[in-house]
């Protein structure tokens, strides 16, 4: 030590401001208290802040982001207390080449995700952390996934220096005083989530309105149930109560504990004689779950409401009856696309203000516009990187993975459950992703391991969600391939497993539905949207056992007199080429499919009996 005087005051030192928020700190959670410290010596913060998630911080923080040029104040009679956000222009989505799952042994995550031993990891991380808070502040979010009355509330608490990402946690998930007061309480555990833009400010330098850092660490540690996020301050990457803990830590607990953590929307149907029924759809990112979480139907008598619209936690009780609920308390939605055409119920939602807007264009009136958001363009917008922007500028104006960020309760088609904490019975799983071809408007499996064959190999061309090439058509199993926070084999037997366990009568029954196939001439068969009614009027029939259907190779597919069609505008050539099973375009996909399980490694025999029964049946027909 003697030979490093520096070490102590420079890398383990506290300020005086730091260790007076340490020593008067709303908690006596001893944990908690000693991983902040611990944080607070590694990152080196000018100040601690602890985030107590009142309407006077929330002023306090979102003036300074305007003060500092991150959020532009929107006008207050469009969008009461809305900001929009620009980010740096390399960090505009999450980065599924810089996510990492680090298992003690390299078998643990699996085939599908970026290793790396955990010890080693943490060192690498270590060194970048150090110091990385320099400058700014810390500010400490304690925060619940999920009902704070559960029997075991998901306690999280993320530690960032970007108040942005306060912001839009606040918005996201339930934050503050009162989960840190019953986590207190309860001497809970919670999931330690450790964010930083990782972009020190020396003494006297000036911030950037989107700070963060071009080398970045999505980190997760299952086993240890921790995060540690480093370089970028956009969605996923940075708002860790989502992806990251929702998702890939929680689906490792799932399989711990024999329940499920799913990508997936939350939909409460009625029909017209007043029965409800509740049905969950994993689709990849940008294909279509918050559209189908806010379905305003076409059809005469029919009722939809929103649970969730990303992610589902199923738990299955003693009777074997499986509950879903959503553990966010927010909205993160894809903009472009959403207009009072295709989702009447998010503009809503969004024109209630309480809203931050990240990438989209700024109108000269103080609005925000992305692309198909109105049918008319307007003549002068700001687009997302801050230049002048008219229709003839030959580029999109916003992002296309822009997003607004809302509060779930300012959804009017929001369904009276969404508060039960013990969620609600599912009836359906409704696989779903993005092809042009092959895969027909909807189909039913012949039961719960046919439903895992198809969830598990789900294919969908990737979207702007990720970094990374645009259109390919991957293999995406349960639209989790970016999510599953193990060795995604395990994941498919654990599918498989509570299948066998709950037993095929109480499971929910599983669908597989493509809204994006295209025409011979190239444009989408199915109008999509609201439309997609006529589907979930076929899917509940079917769970009611009053509806039609023919059995295809590749499942139960209803005929064109199966489906509601009154009212429609479409062709008979489109209908053709949305329904159609061509039995050529399967067998093409036959060779992709083993080329997925082969990459998979250890694929667990029904799913393998299931590829065999497929390739049957296609020879057979
Ligand atoms: P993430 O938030 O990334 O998980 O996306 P998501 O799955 O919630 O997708 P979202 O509902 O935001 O839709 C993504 C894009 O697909 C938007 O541009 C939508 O307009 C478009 N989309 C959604 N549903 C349909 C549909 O039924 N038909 C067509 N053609 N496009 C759709
Ligand atoms: C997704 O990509 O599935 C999203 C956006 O919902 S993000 O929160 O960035 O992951
Ligand atoms: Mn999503």
């Amino acid at each position: 030590m003697a030979d490093n005087p520096t070490a102590t005051t420079e890398t383990t030192g506290l300020n005086e401001a730091v260790k007076d928020a340490l020593d008067n700190a709303p908690t006596t959670h001893a944990h908690l208290l000693a991983w902040v410290r611990e944080m607070a010596e590694l990152t080196q913060p000018d100040r601690i802040h602890w985030v107590d998630g009142s309407e006077a911080e929330w002023t306090q923080l979102t003036d300074e982001l305007v003060d500092a040029g991150t959020f532009v104040r929107l006008d207050e009679e469009k969008f009461p207390n809305s900001f929009a956000a620009f980010s740096d222009p390399e960090d505009v989505a999450r980065v599924e080449e810089r996510t990492f799952i680090c298992t003690r042994t390299e078998k643990g995550a699996g085939p599908t995700n970026n290793w790396e031993d955990p010890e080693v990891m943490r060192g690498t991380l270590r060194k970048k952390f150090r110091g990385a808070m320099r400058g700014r502040t810390m500010y400490v979010i304690p925060f619940v996934m999920g009902h704070l009355e559960a029997s075991r509330p998901s306690y999280g608490v993320e530690i960032t220096d970007s108040a942005y990402v306060v912001c839009s946690m606040r918005i996201m998930a339930t934050i503050g005083a009162p989960v840190l007061e019953k986590m207190t309480e309860q001497n809970g555990f919670f999931v330690e989530c450790l964010h930083s833009l990782g972009a020190p400010l020396a003494p006297g330098e000036e911030d950037v309105p989107w700070p963060c850092n071009p080398s970045k660490y999505i980190v997760h540690f299952p086993e240890d149930r921790a995060i540690w996020s480093f370089g970028s301050g956009y969605g996923g990457n940075a708002l860790l109560g989502k992806k990251c803990y929702a998702l890939r830590i929680a689906s490792a607990i799932a399989h711990d504990e024999g329940w499920l953590a799913e990508h997936m929307l939350i939909l409460k149907v009625t029909n017209p004689e007043g029965k409800s029924r509740f049905i969950a759809g994993a689709f990849p990112s940008a294909c279509g779950k918050t559209n189908f979480a806010m379905l305003e139907p076409t059809i005469e008598g029919w009722k939809a409401e929103m649970v969730g619209d990303d992610i589902a936690w199923i738990r299955f009780g003693k009777d074997g009856q499986a509950r879903v609920t959503n553990p966010e308390a927010g909205l993160f939605g894809v903009a472009p696309g959403t207009g009072w055409p295709t989702n009447p119920n998010a503009m809503r939602a969004i024109a209630r203000g309480n809203t931050i807007f990240t990438n989209v264009a700024l109108t000269d009136d103080g609005g925000v516009w992305w692309e198909g958001m109105t049918e008319e363009t307007p003549e002068h917008l700001t687009d997302w990187k801050g230049r002048d922007w008219t229709p003839e500028s030959g580029r999109p104006a916003a992002h296309p993975n822009s997003r607004f960020c809302t509060p779930i309760k300012q959804v009017d088609i929001l369904a009276p459950e969404y508060d039960d904490p013990e969620g609600v019975p599912l009836s359906a799983i409704v696989f779903g992703g993005r092809r042009k071809t092959t895969v027909p408007l909807v189909s039913q499996s012949f039961g719960w391991e046919h439903g895992v064959f198809q969830g598990a190999t789900l294919s969908s061309e990737t979207t702007a969600a990720a970094k990374g090439a645009v259109g390919v058509v991957r293999r995406d199993p349960m639209a989790m391939l970016p999510f599953i926070g193990y060795n995604a084999n395990d994941y498919l037997e654990h599918w498989v497993e509570v299948g066998e366990r709950i037993g095929e009568d109480e499971m929910p029954k599983v669908f597989y539905v493509n809204w994006f196939r295209r025409t011979p001439s190239g444009g989408f068969a199915w109008p999509g949207f609201g439309e997609n009614s006529r589907v979930v009027k076929w899917i509940f029939d079917r769970l009611e056992g009053t509806a039609g259907g023919r059995e295809a190779p590749i499942g139960t597919v209803p005929t064109r007199e199966d489906l509601d069609l009154t009212g429609l505008d479409v062709s008979d050539e489109e209908l053709e080429a949305a329904l159609k099973v061509d039995v050529e375009e399967w067998r093409a996909e036959l060779p992709s499919i083993d080329e997925w399980f082969h990459r998979l490694g250890h694929v667990p025999e029904p799913i393998l009996e299931q590829r065999a029964g497929l390739e049957d049946r296609l020879n057979q027909a």
